[in-house]
């Protein structure tokens, strides 16, 4: 039980001010730094480690890695080894390489993803603190996200060739990193093939999710919202601020979710998040969502998959 919880994600963005106008106005995230290559670092109100999402100015939109906190310095020895053990090189990263954070260990997920784990980062607290604090502090802004609450990877999913990189994702994060898979999607006589794997490292129905697609790449980031009024007021917002949606507010299947997807000024997909659905255990039986019903699955209403949903990602 080392992971604790995704610490931040990094990703490219094409118009940095657009982006950071998304991430604040929209999402309801606040800067917290800004380094000397103009990378922009924010947090939302109800974190109180410094950063949850890295902002790097490039040409295109896309995925950087992805960071889990853990819960001691000596747990990345104990994980570093164990990765090592599964046959993957692991890479260790000085303490304030990225700034204030300490040393992270880095590897490439099967999938070729690159995912650190990290034991410190400054601790600033919360919007409002940890005495006697109020529910919500006064200058919520945006949709108010509470928190960087997971994000879903695309996945090299041929099965005719042989690759399931889902399937090998997930025997990484249950056999190495010690999660427990919640619920999955499979595919293919007799499901035979894991399409998509949802991963927990705590009592949420998940903290990482993996899905099958022609390469790998960043399905979404998701913010975490209190309610399902949380998710209509996240969508007025949206509307205000002309923020293309790609799917309004419903619920998933999986994970019993509500959900809005949309996009960041760059393509990069957001999620805003509620409800958490149930109480994961280590010893509940995975639930199976088969081909049938893979798209009632994702979209619990309408049972309707859009073919964008899954072909269009960072
Ligand atoms: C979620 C979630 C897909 C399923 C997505 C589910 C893309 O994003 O948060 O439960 O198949
Ligand atoms: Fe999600």
């Amino acid at each position: 039980m080392d992971v604790m919880r995704i610490g931040h994600i990094s990703i490219k963005v094409m118009d940095i001010d657009a982006a950071v106008k998304h991430y604040t106005k929209v999402i309801g995230m606040d800067v917290t730094h800004t380094d000397a290559s103009g990378n922009v670092y924010l947090k939302c109100w109800d974190e109180w480690d410094k950063y949850s999402v890295i902002l790097t100015p490039s040409d295109r939109a896309g995925f950087n890695h992805v960071a889990y906190k853990v819960v001691s310095d000596s747990a990345l020895d104990t994980l570093a080894q164990k990765i090592r053990d599964f046959g993957t090189a692991v890479e260790i990263i000085p303490a304030g390489t990225l700034p204030d954070c300490g040393r992270m260990i880095r590897f490439n997920l099967p999938s070729g993803h690159d995912m650190r784990l990290y034991a410190e980062k400054e601790c600033v607290g919360t919007g409002v603190g940890s005495i006697n604090p109020d529910p919500w502090p006064d200058d919520i802004h945006g949709a108010g996200a509470h928190w960087l609450d997971h994000c879903l990877l695309m996945c090299e999913f041929n099965p005719g060739a042989g690759i399931n990189k889902v399937a090998e994702n997930t025997r990484f994060f249950i056999d190495v990193l010690n999660f427990f898979q919640t619920e999955q999607i499979t595919v293919g006589p007799d499901g035979a093939f894991q399409l998509a794997s949802f991963l927990s490292c705590s009592s949420k129905p998940h903290d990482i999710a993996f899905v099958g697609g022609e390469r790998a790449g960043m399905h979404h980031l998701s913010f975490f919202l209190d309610s399902w009024h949380c998710i209509l007021k996240a969508g007025d917002v949206m509307a205000k601020n002309k923020v293309r949606i790609d799917v309004a507010p419903t619920r998933h299947g999986v994970t019993r979710g509500e959900t809005i997807y949309f996009f960041d000024p760059s393509g990069n997909r957001n999620e805003t998040f509620a409800g958490l659905g149930y109480q994961a255990h280590r010893d509940r039986p995975i639930t199976t969502w088969t081909e049938e019903e893979a798209a009632r699955g994702i979209f619990y209403h309408t049972g309707v998959l859009a073919e964008s949903f899954t072909t269009v990602y960072t």
